[in-house]
């Protein structure tokens, strides 16, 4: 009798970072991290090290549609992420298949990369409200996805309350608006069914952040496909993010990647 060697399967739809920091790469290094099994669309690639984005080429939507398919029919995820998706046509694809997914889908709405190079049109804010967030279990915005969203300023634990309640409201899916960029404490902001809980942690005086987000929503991602409740997986992932952050490699010359290694709590 062959033996089972089962694991949880967890898919990201993402940009690709050849610097290994952010995107697709960050997140299957979390997926094994987690001790969960990775699958991986490419939405976008960009040119990009430390220093700078030099340049984004976006993928046709019919292109990540059929990978997305041919993935999900085969080898069904327990949980689902999306990251920079590069373009409206591709935010609206998915939200048309994933009445399909069938699993939780957590939807970072990467709209700028750390460097400040815009990894998505403007106009996909709109498509994100009225297509892709109405099908999410879980929406991450940082601090100015979370203003850009919503369009008042997010930049109090005030502001990020009220916007994590209109979000949530609107669309019905679970609401994280990370306060990584609060000039104090960073504490993020959790809106789930109609409740606020706040997530806070010590602030760590360090450049090296890049893929920070990507990395938290795939700790999220990687709990939720292991079948813990949301509000535990994102207290888990914050614990891992926040290690992650303290124990950068330092590298790169610029704002270096985050350590994935970080250990993770049983
Ligand atoms: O962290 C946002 C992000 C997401 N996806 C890709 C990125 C970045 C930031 O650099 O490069 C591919």
């Amino acid at each position: 009798v062959e033996e089972s060697h089962h694991r949880p399967v967890a898919l990201t739809i993402a940009g690709s970072d050849p610097s290994g920091g952010a995107g697709i790469q960050a997140d299957l290094k979390v997926f094994h991290q987690f001790g969960v099994y990775g699958e991986a669309v490419i939405t976008l690639l960009t040119v990009q090290n430390t220093v700078s984005v030099s340049r984004v080429e976006v993928m046709d939507a019919r292109l990540v549609e059929e990978q997305i398919r041919a993935v999900i029919a085969d080898i069904p995820p327990a949980a689902i992420k999306t990251g920079a998706l590069g373009s409206a046509a591709i935010v609206r694809m998915i939200a048309d298949l994933a009445p399909q997914f069938g699993c939780p889908l957590v939807v970072d709405p990467v709209m700028i990369s750390t460097h400040g190079a815009p990894l998505i049109a403007k106009e996909a804010g709109a498509a994100y409200i009225e297509a892709l967030f109405p099908r999410a279990t879980l929406i991450t915005p940082n601090l100015a996805e979370a203003g850009a969203l919503t369009r008042f300023t997010v930049d109090s634990i005030a502001a990020m309350r009220e916007a994590a309640r209109r979000l949530s409201g609107r669309s019905g899916a679970a609401v994280l608006i990370k306060g990584g960029h609060l000039l104090e404490e960073p504490i993020d902001v959790l809106c789930d069914r109609g409740e606020l809980l706040e997530f806070p942690s010590p602030r760590i005086a360090t450049a090296h952040t890049h893929g920070t987000g990507c990395t938290y929503s795939a700790a999220i991602t990687a709990l939720l496909a292991s079948g813990l409740p949301l509000r535990e997986a994102v207290l888990r992932a914050k614990q891992y993010i926040t290690e992650a952050i303290r124990t950068n490699p330092g590298l790169g010359t610029r704002n270096g990647p985050v350590n994935h290694f970080a250990c993770v709590a049983e």
